[in-house]
């Protein structure tokens, strides 16, 4: 819908200053916004024309003016109008939100992805680069930004007002979600579902740079080991790479250029190897046994923390040869990870 921009503006300008209504600092907020300002006005619309009739009915059908009761009958020209401007209404909401809907929630090719776990009561953000955060997320304006969030203990739900974004947060499973920062500044981060005692300070703040402030802060706050990296040790520590080796007789698959292919499972299926694929074939990897391997894969299940299945995630799509894998085999070192406790970032 195409409403002038400069009543647009107004109505915005006018709603933030009377701090009824969150910013808009994304590049869907507007869309979101003309959505909901379209249902308010059908809305008000709505109620006014009930309110009149419910009034004018009222003085003409008044009792000294209509003394007996008329039954009125059927009228199909009335109960037509009645059904089909409502029905035009509803069917313009449903297309309206329905393409809304997808421009949210598929994720342009291009995005910049950034894991964000939950757990009671804080929100953990953890950069590809290595850069960890809690309770705050840095972005840069003018770029998609895709999370990939899981908790870690029960649901929550991951909300950015300014920017019109808010996802469920789940254990056990990655959802995902995605904006376009557009001006530089701090918005609040909320946790919008009641996940217990402390729900209530499951807050943060998204802080929006310009893109050369971005870069700077990547440069300044980086760990020394990207995610990858991490995952790598991980996948060294935990004996991964006995059966992953990568090499023609090694008992597991090579892992190498799994990440977005189709894999060919015992079962006949075909599945899209994607995040959520890697993270279940770790956890439960006799659920779906890849064709031409046997069932030997233990699982993981309770052994490894999210952040650590965030980081071997990370590893394995990162690993396209077996170079680094051959590497990892010859310096095999380990340490690595604890989880991390409340309230501290990992170094
Ligand atoms: C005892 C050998 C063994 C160990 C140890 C092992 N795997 Fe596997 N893995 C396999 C086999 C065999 C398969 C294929 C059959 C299946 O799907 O279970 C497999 C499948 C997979 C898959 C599915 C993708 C594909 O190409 O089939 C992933 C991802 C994976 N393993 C990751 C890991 C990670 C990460 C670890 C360490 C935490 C690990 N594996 C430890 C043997 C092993
Ligand atoms: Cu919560």
């Amino acid at each position: 819908m195409h409403i002038s921009p400069v009543l647009w503006q107004f109505l915005v300008k006018w709603l933030n200053a009377s701090a009824l209504f969150p910013r808009e600092a994304s590049t869907i907020a507007p869309y979101a916004d003309a959505l909901y300002f379209f249902l308010l006005l059908i809305t008000v619309v709505g109620l006014t024309l009930v309110g009149m009739l419910i009034f004018g009915f009222s003085i003409r059908y008044r009792k000294e003016k209509h003394p007996v009761a008329v039954q009125v009958e059927g009228s199909t020209l009335l109960e037509a109008t009645w059904t089909i401007i409502p029905l035009a209404l509803f069917l313009i909401v449903f297309v309206w939100g329905a393409l809304l809907y997808f421009r949210i929630y598929n994720p342009p090719t291009n995005a910049m992805n950034i894991y964000v776990v939950g757990k009671q009561w804080m929100w953990k953000a953890e950069h590809p680069g290595g850069q960890h955060e809690i309770n705050a997320l840095h972005v840069p304006t003018g770029r998609p930004v895709q999370l990939t969030m899981i908790s870690q203990d029960v649901f929550h739900s991951f909300s950015i007002p300014d920017f019109r974004v808010k996802r469920e947060v789940i254990p056990g499973r990655y959802s995902t979600v995605w904006f376009q920062a557009t001006t530089p500044g701090t918005y609040h981060i909320f946790c919008t579902q009641y996940c217990g005692t402390n729900h209530s300070a499951m807050i943060g703040e998204v802080t929006v740079l310009s893109p050369d402030d971005y870069d700077k802060w990547t440069q300044e706050s980086t760990s020394g080991m990207s995610l990858a990296q991490n995952g790598e040790r991980l996948f060294a520590s935990m004996g991964c790479n006995a059966c992953h080796s990568g090499s023609a007789a090694a008992r597991g698959p090579n892992l190498a250029g799994v990440y977005g292919s189709k894999l060919q499972l015992a079962s006949g299926s075909q599945v899209l190897v994607n995040d959520a694929y890697l993270r279940d074939a770790i956890l439960n990897p006799s659920q779906h046994i890849t064709a031409g391997y046997a069932p030997i894969m233990p699982t993981y299940q309770g052994q490894i923390s999210e952040d650590g299945l965030i980081d071997l995630v990370e590893y394995i799509k990162a690993m396209q040869t077996n170079y680094r894998v051959q590497q990892t085999l010859t310096t095999s070192q380990s340490n690595q990870t604890a989880p991390t406790t409340p309230g501290t970032v990992k170094p």
